[in-house]
């Protein structure tokens, strides 16, 4: 593997590109590429002129106007060293590129067929070497003109970042458009489209008074499911006006949609680029959740306009500087948009279902890395969800009027320039005259911290004493570390379930019912005066920090708070708690205390009509299997997978057949397409009564499920059907998976699901279903969303059918990486994150995986990416 690139080596560049004039020749087959860059040097630094260019066939190389002889440039493949530039030098190179054969879609590609489709690029993070040369790093910002000519009948649409500057005929049925950009960016934030493409278009005009042109492009066949992510674009403008006085900067704002994208989005500058999952939707193709997520992603690209374009970032180590931000911003933006408590489960449960693991296994690193040999490996949950929560605490430390004031002084000191961390945390600090460096300290470590609770209540003195303690996992004190800041955000319950007024002991400011204490130090004590009685504490409230809490909880005390607690965070992971204890309960055969407190618990709540049916839905539904396996040491997936099940047996038992029966037939009879609160809720309750109904009555629940699959309005009701019908495995499955290929024939993003949902059945019988579809027509290794959709649900989400114990599954892994990396390098080294945390396997899956990942790693040929994540998937 190449050597690693380290943070510890930063330089400034020794030379920076003032203005580049790009202009392309566009085709399918060859585009050709010129490039004109005016050099600044640094005085400081004597460095050669050194480029980056990825396998580019140069055709010509001028120097302030001259054609440079052979003996005046070097060229290998990677970087281009050019004798003679000087301070304010020009100089001008013309490649040639491929775009059809580019598979690995970094750089130019062409997206669909070579009849239809449309060439677009993706720069982030070092794809601009693979258009031209150039000093491919975010710490050159340059001033952009790029001129783009094409055949007018094959690429009728030409786009770049930038306002336009002209466009018109040329000879031979050909024509051209210039686009000029007047804010300085890095080369990753550079993009052009060109092609057949529809639009939908919308006039805005900004808080100061900015007329914007919003575009959204997508093929003809997708237009018409573009309005949704308009309305998100628009409502995510007038939001980042109003929370951070961020308006937009350009006279246009072009959103574009693909089916051939590496990632989610792109935040290329005025001209965004959406993988087509996270920008088209309507009822008839798209689930609630995606709905959410089209909204999420088309706010997060568009947020990154300030945080990451205007203030972009000064190496690639600071990528959550960006990232970590904007995905805070994206969560504060939906959670205003939807129930604020529901955004937050969602988003620590995935943080806890992919960050965790990544964390605990050989794959962690801290949201600023220190080193790395392939930075496409490290756009990853630790990075994006890990630095959000980040960010989360800082907030939370400075409260709202003083996070904003420290926005505005970190958006108004650093715009136009690359920043760092260190740039973020003095900003935040100096509004507010606070010193934030010891949350430096989170940045720079990996793993997630424990936070360990224990209460002392002295009823003679009514007082309660808290002891808060931190401690890393696998750091006994070989390396001492500087404890880290954690806030925890607090609340005491009375054992009636009421919150007590609290006095925090010599700190007359720190009253209310909820506060925040943080712990600065290894182990502290926090003691509350005129507490009445015995309390039940609620730690931790809405996840004030990303750790993992221990504390001495009885079932008894964990049922209060899921009756009780007004945090609807807090209250929905007294569930969670409970519920894993309960799931223990049955692994270990003990006295079923656990199962019996949350059964009650939620058998009360199920009657009770105060409470939000979604909320409802996620309180029915225990911890995942990769959640609880978390908690585990010799994991056995199918065994997780057959006690979960029983868990929510017992849950089902609960509850009663005919209460569920009951309750399914009264959502039933609200069965709408609306995309309102109350009908999202609804569907999403419908849904988990009827999977826990399938557990007590299989064939009456699959009767109810290929009804609900016939009648069904939209997406949601349909796939949640065809989901419960492959679990179950009913006999009407064959019918209405048939159904379902035919319905949706024609819609990629629809038979996505079709792919996915088959690829979860649990248990033995997945491999050879995923083995069949992979004989599937419409299935490729070419298509990233396809990929994802067979192959990536089966790793990732359907635990006890990869982890088979005679190692079938991580064999066929292992080989579709080989196929696969040939092909797309990043996808591939994503795929592979599946063999992280193999080393607390039980032995025998343990030594089958171990074998496969071996036998994958002594491959020759494998891409920097997927040796990358094999080397430290191994260690
Ligand atoms: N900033 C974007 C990152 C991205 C990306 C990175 C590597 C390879 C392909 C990529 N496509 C997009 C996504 C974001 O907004 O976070
Ligand atoms: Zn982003």
């Amino acid at each position: 593997p190449s050597a690693s690139i380290r943070l510890s080596d930063y330089r400034a560049p020794a030379w920076r590109v003032e203005t580049v004039e790009l202009d392309f020749d566009l085709g399918i087959d060859a585009s050709e590429v010129t490039a004109g860059l005016l050099l600044r040097r640094d005085p400081a630094q004597d460095a050669p002129l050194r480029l980056d260019g990825e396998n580019l066939q140069l055709l010509s190389i001028r120097l302030d106007g001259r054609q440079l002889p052979a003996t005046a440039y070097r060229y290998a493949g990677n970087v281009l060293e050019v004798d003679g530039a000087r301070d304010g030098s020009v100089l001008e190179t013309r490649v040639r590129l491929r775009p059809a054969a580019n598979t690995a879609l970094e750089g130019l590609y062409l997206s669909g067929s070579r009849e239809a489709g449309f060439l677009l690029t993706q720069c982030e993070a070092e794809g601009f070497r693979h258009i031209t040369f150039f000093p491919d790093r975010p710490d050159v910002l340059s001033s952009y003109t790029v001129t783009l000519r094409a055949d007018r009948a094959r690429f009728p649409v030409l786009l770049a970042g930038g306002n336009p500057d002209g466009a018109g005929e040329l000879e031979g049925g050909r024509h051209w458009a210039r686009f000029i950009d007047p804010h300085p960016k890095p080369s990753y934030l550079f993009a052009l489209v060109a092609g057949r493409l529809e639009k939908i278009e919308r006039d805005y005009v900004t808080a100061d008074g900015r007329a914007v042109q919003l575009k959204i492009w997508a093929e003809a066949d997708a237009i018409d499911r573009c309005h949704y992510a308009m309305d998100a674009l628009e409502r995510s403008m007038r939001w980042d006006e109003q929370a951070y006085g961020c308006n937009y900067d350009l006279d246009v704002f072009h959103v574009v949609a693909t089916h051939d994208f590496n990632m989610g989005a792109m935040e290329n500058k005025g001209l965004n680029i959406f993988n087509a999952k996270c920008l088209l939707a309507e009822p008839d193709s798209t689930t609630d959740d995606e709905y959410r997520h089209v909204e999420a992603v088309v706010a997060h690209e568009y947020f990154h306009n300030w945080s990451g374009n205007r203030v972009t970032c000064r190496d690639w180590f600071q990528l959550s500087l960006k990232e970590g931000l904007t995905v805070f911003r994206e969560q504060s933006f939906s959670a205003d948009m939807n129930s604020a408590p529901l955004k937050r489960i969602e988003d620590v449960a995935l943080l806890r279902r992919a960050q965790f693991p990544e964390d605990a296994g050989p794959l962690a690193h801290p949201v600023r890395p220190a080193q790395y040999s392939e930075i496409n490996n490290f756009y990853t949950a630790t990075v994006y969800e890990k630095g959000a929560e980040l960010v989360r605490m800082l907030a939370g430390a400075l409260g709202r009027d003083g996070f904003r004031r420290g926005m505005d002084r970190y958006f108004a000191r650093n715009d136009g320039r690359a920043a760092t961390i260190e740039d973020f945390l003095a900003a935040l600090g100096e509004a507010n005259r606070t010193d934030l460096t010891p949350y430096l300290a989170w940045y720079g470590q990996a793993g997630t911290p424990r936070l360990k609770a224990h209460g002392h209540y002295d009823a003679a003195r009514h007082e309660y004493t808290l002891t808060l303690a931190q401690h890393m996992p696998g750091n006994h004190g070989t390396e001492a570390r500087p404890p880290l800041p954690i806030p925890v955000k607090l609340a005491l319950f009375t054992p009636h379930g009421d919150m007590l007024p609290l006095h925090l002991d010599g700190q007359t400011s720190k009253t209310g019912n909820e506060l925040v204490v943080v712990l600065a130090q290894a182990e502290q004590n926090f003691v509350f005066t005129n507490v009445a009685t015995a309390p039940v504490p609620s730690l931790l409230r809405g996840f004030s920090a990303p750790v993992i809490l221990e504390c001495d909880y009885t079932p008894d005390e964990l049922a209060l708070l899921l009756a009780h607690d007004v945090d609807g965070f807090n209250r929905w992971e007294a569930g969670q708690q409970l519920a894993a204890r309960a799931y223990e309960d049955l692994r270990d055969g003990t006295a079923a205390i656990a199962l019996q407190a949350w059964c009650d618990a939620l058998a009360k709540l199920f009657d009770n009509a105060a409470i939000d049916d979604a909320l409802l839905a996620d309180l029915l539904t225990p911890p995942g299997e990769v959640e609880l396996a978390e908690r585990e040491s010799a994991i056995d997936p199918q065994r997780i997978h057959s006690l979960r099940q029983t868990l929510q047996q017992r849950l089902a038992e609960r509850l009663g057949a005919l209460a569920l029966r009951q309750r399914y037939a009264a959502l039933v009879a609200h069965t709408t397409i609306e995309l309102d609160a109350i009908s999202q809720a609804r569907r999403r309750l419908k849904r988990r009564v009827l999977e826990l109904l399938a557990l007590l009555d299989h064939d009456g629940a699959c009767e109810l499920a290929a009804g609900q699959y016939r009648d069904a309005p939209g997406m949601t009701d349909r796939l949640a059907a065809l989901a419960v019908l492959v679990r179950n495995d009913a006999a009407q499955v064959g019918a209405a998976l048939h159904d379902y290929r035919e319905r949706h024939a024609d819609n990629a993003l629809a038979l996505d699901k079709w792919f996915a949902v088959q690829a979860q059945l649990p248990g033995e019988p997945a491999l050879d279903r995923v083995r069949a579809l992979e004989h599937d027509a419409a299935f490729t290794l070419k298509n990233p969303n396809r990929v994802q959709s067979l192959l990536g649900a089966f790793v990732r989400n359907n635990p006890s059918g990869f982890h088979r114990l005679d190692g079938a599954g991580y064999r066929l892994l292992a080989e579709r990486l080989v196929a696969l990396d040939a092909l797309n390098p990043q996808v591939a080294a994503r795929l592979a994150t599946a063999f992280n945390g193999w080393q607390r396997l039980e032995p025998q899956r343990r030594e089958a995986a171990r074998a496969a990942i071996v036998e994958l790693a002594g491959h020759r040929g494998l891409s920097r990416n997927l040796a990358e994540i094999i080397g430290s998937v191994l260690n």
